[in-house]
């Protein structure tokens, strides 16, 4: 097929047929107009939002499908190398906005749906999140596949399209997080391009023969075959025609599957395995940062990279080169151990299919691999059961035994003898069951290996793969510190500041939202006065903002003079949500204790917190349920509520964070330190003029390089400490009376009942008084300074907006731009394919 002649047909006629809507806005409403009437067969008169909004992102999509299918002719046409991206993960969020935003179509399409008697702003409201990601990882994920667009990188995105994204959050009266299902796909997707043509075959279990001696071919046949379905989502970039590729695979029945099972009357049976086809891609796993061996989610894994290593070989064999060519064409990035089934199975289409020799196969395969390790925390590891992985998958076992083995050898010859480190670094941990440790699959079958900032990539070399450092030496290791992409968090999310930023530099936003280090021009501003009252409005309206939000969500009315303070992650005990709330109720304390006349010289706060907890994570959840019932004391308390106030926002998201990042003066990053791989918030938070109170800890180590120390709010113990302070615990425990006198009192309130029934929360409680693994007792008095310090730097209200000006002023480094092109020279080997350029 490498031969035929594309397109068909006239070449000239074909281009100029090939066009959008124009910018024009009689154009616009005429598309949109034509969608109504065409695709969902509506008109004018029963029109809601709803199918407004539908109609429009329609017509966004037939512009981006241009962009799409010039991108993808370009990149066939040039066969350049390219990379792709395999997450399990894609927080995408909302499309529509940022989508107008990228074409620069936004204030056509405001006017024109103005026309058509609609409202732009109320037709954003009407798309559904996205949601097909835990957190971090998977908003990295977004934010680079929209930074590879917009440097005209040719990247695409694999992932699985699962029916249910992230769960969605409720609470309960007395404060428990409720799961329900996130059917996000009930109201048609309109960003989705199903490609029934484009699909493959997976198979799980059944019976491996191998068909010679040593590590030769094998014969895998048998058990269950899955179909795997494309469907293409538009990944547009910011200001140039490039529109790459996110493409998600659905698990579907083989059709024609099991004909035999209804011919003998197996009816239910056949159901049955439909069922089990169609459940692969049913619903994202909720943990985040722990693995539980579930034989769906490894099914999931597997049927996700099978696929889309298929694809990606079917379309290099289109390019009619040599299959040792395969990775000066292709480079693969695994996000996390997730897809680390690709180096087997690899191995298996080169060995089983292309009957290479081992050797062969291994060359290629461990030139065309790259890994991001994305945390050290033990029980983030992915390990799968050996009898697990025989069972589903008997040939990948075999050949991870071969890779085992021949690996082995090598370190023996270079480290003879030493057993212990053997046992180490095998690909099999010994117990009961053995267990796969992907973690040694995926850094052994890569070409390089990268941590997510600087000191996360030094522990990553020091602690978990230090054996491997040792073996291959530190060249195979490196760092990409994290990035966001500037056009959702700060074009998108902050509109009024975007608008302030290009005026004051006098640069046009498509310039320094793709070169974001020219937001240093701003530092010379910080110090005119007329400028810092224009960047205090804005944060002011941004506030107002996330209030109205509230009142119209929640029902709660927000003081919008207080300080807005700001912790919104995953909740998780490394992540120390409990030393915030914590610090919240001792601050109330404090508060109480005071005279009128003393606490109307206290800086007014009200805290904001947002996230969700793993389902089955029973501390993370009692956490939540502990900040609800001290907002409930604190809010209605008349003494102290116009000084300090709380709110959990429930269902934390993508959308949600857009709203309230821009609102945030102050935001808690406030990990143990170590245990914050990078964060990424933060970043979110900085370019947004909001000041961080955080742990010397992940990438707020270089934030604070880039903004200067002077401007973050840094405290507690710092990561060498960490080890001795665990150790110091375990054998000289020292209850938390003497070791943090204040902390005990907030613990003792909370036990007396001040927040209802205070043994409901003894098992949250006695993780601090109890080992204290994560050291809330060591860093909670440094934490109040830090906070201490927070209030009194914000009663100079001119140099904190000086701060939070040269703190944006400063945040170029972290554009996902920076980080992508990173992954482009130093790791892949890419280079930019501008469409239209040449
Ligand atoms: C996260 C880490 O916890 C963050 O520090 C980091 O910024 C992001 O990844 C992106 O690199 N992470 C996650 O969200 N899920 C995991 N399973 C592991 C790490």
């Amino acid at each position: 097929s490498g031969k035929e002649k594309w397109p068909r047909g006239d070449e000239t006629v074909w281009k100029t047929n090939m066009r959008g809507v124009d910018a024009d806005i009689g154009d616009i409403t005429k598309s949109v107009v034509n969608h109504v009437q065409t695709s969902l067969a509506r008109q004018a008169y029963n029109l809601d939002n709803l199918g407004a909004y539908q109609a429009a992102a329609l017509s966004v999509r037939d512009n981006m499908l241009v962009n799409w299918n010039e991108t993808q002719l370009h990149y066939t046409r040039k066969a350049p190398k390219r990379a792709y991206y395999l997450s399990l993960e894609f927080l995408m969020g909302r499309t529509l906005d940022n989508a107008l935003l990228n074409l620069d179509l936004k204030s056509q399409y405001k006017d024109g749906i103005n026309q058509l008697g609609f409202s732009l702003e109320d037709l954003l409201e009407e798309e559904r999140d996205a949601a097909l990601g835990n957190g971090g990882l998977g908003r990295l994920a977004a934010c680079y596949l929209d930074s590879s667009a917009s440097q005209d990188l040719p990247v695409w995105g694999y992932g699985l399209r699962y029916k249910y994204g992230i769960f969605q959050q409720l609470i309960s009266p007395e404060g428990n997080q409720l799961e329900a299902p996130d059917p996000w796909l009930d109201n048609q997707n309109p960003w989705e391009l199903p490609r029934i043509d484009v699909n493959y075959e997976v198979r799980f279990y059944g019976q491996s023969e191998r068909l010679s001696e040593g590590h030769g071919r094998a014969l895998w046949t048998g058990g269950q075959e899955v179909l795997a379905v494309a469907y293409d989502v538009m990944i547009p970039g910011c200001h140039t025609r490039n529109t790459n590729n996110l493409r998600l695979w659905e698990s579907k029945p083989k059709r024609g599957f099991d004909l035999n099972s209804f011919n003998a009357g197996n009816y239910e049976g056949a159901v049955e395995s439909s069922n089990s086809a169609a459940a692969i891609t049913s619903v994202l796993y909720p943990n985040d940062h722990t693995t539980f061996g579930k034989e769906l989610r490894l099914k999931q894994q597997y049927f996700w990279t099978a696929a889309s290593l298929a694809d990606i070989i079917r379309r290099f064999k289109n390019l009619g080169k040599s299959i040792n060519e395969f990775p000066d064409y292709v480079a693969i990035q695994l996000n996390d151990t997730h897809p680390t089934l690709a180096i087997p199975e690899l191995m298996r289409i080169l060995i089983d299919e292309e009957d290479l020799d081992w050797n062969f196969a291994w060359q290629i395969v461990t030139n065309v691999f790259f890994f991001t390790n994305h945390t050290v925390l033990p029980e983030a590891l992915e390990k799968w059961p050996v009898p697990l992985m025989e069972h589903i998958l008997p040939r990948h076992m075999q050949i991870i035994y071969d890779i085992n083995m021949i690996f082995l050898q090598a370190v023996e010859k270079k480290f003879p003898g030493d057993r212990e480190r053997l046992a180490r670094m095998s690909l099999i941990e010994e117990g009961f069951p053995k267990q796969v440790r992907m973690a040694n699959l995926a850094c052994i079958g890569s070409r390089r290996i990268n941590g997510v900032a600087e000191l996360h990539s030094q522990l990553v070399q020091t602690t978990i793969l230090k054996d491997f450092v040792e073996f291959f030496g530190v060249s195979k290791f490196g760092n990409v510190t994290n990035g966001i992409t500037p056009r959702r968090w700060l074009d998108q999310c902050n509109p009024e500041l975007s608008k302030l930023i290009s005026s004051t530099l006098k640069i046009d936003k498509s310039v320094w939202l793709k070169d974001l280090y020219k937001l240093k021009g701003l530092v010379k501003y910080a110090e005119e006065k007329g400028f810092r009252a224009e960047w205090a409005a804005i944060k002011q309206r941004n506030k107002e903002r996330l209030a109205h939000h509230i009142e119209t969500t929640l029902g709660f009315t927000v003081n919008t003079n207080a300080m807005f303070d700001v912790q919104i992650k995953r909740l998780h005990e490394y992540k120390r949500q409990t030393l915030n709330i914590l610090g919240v109720i001792h601050r109330y304390l404090e508060l109480k204790a005071m005279t009128p006349a003393q606490r109307k010289k206290v800086n007014p706060k009200v805290v904001f917190f947002a996230g969700k907890a793993a389902p089955a994570y029973y501390i993370a959840k009692l956490t939540i349920r502990l900040i609800v019932n001290v907002a409930r004391v604190i809010n209605a308390d008349p003494e102290t509520k116009d000084y300090l106030s709380l709110y959990f926002l429930p269902d934390y998201s993508v959308s949600l964070a857009e709203v309230l990042i821009p609102a945030s003066d102050i935001s808690q990053h406030i990990s143990t330190a170590g245990t914050e791989a990078s964060g990424t918030s933060n970043m979110k938070f900085c370019l947004n003029g909001g000041l961080l109170v955080g742990t010397v800890d992940g990438a707020n180590i270089e934030i604070a390089e880039e903004v200067g120390e002077e401007n973050v709010f840094f405290f507690g113990h710092l990561t060498p400490a960490v080890e001795d302070l665990r150790y110091q615990h375990m054998y000289h425990p020292v209850p938390v009376d003497e070791a943090c006198p204040a902390l005990a009192n907030v613990l003792n309130q909370i036990s007396g009942g001040l927040f209802g029934d205070g043994g409901v929360y003894e098992p949250l409680v006695n993780t601090i008084r109890q080992g204290d693994y994560y050291l809330v007792t060591d860093d909670f008095d440094s934490y109040i300074r830090a906070l201490a310090m927070v209030d009194e730097a914000y009663l100079d209200r001119d140099e904190w907006v000086k701060k939070s000006i040269c703190t944006t002023a400063n945040m170029g480094k972290f554009s996902s731009d920076r980080a992508i092109m990173d992954y482009a020279q130093e790791y892949w080997n890419l280079e930019p394919i501008p469409v239209g350029k040449d």
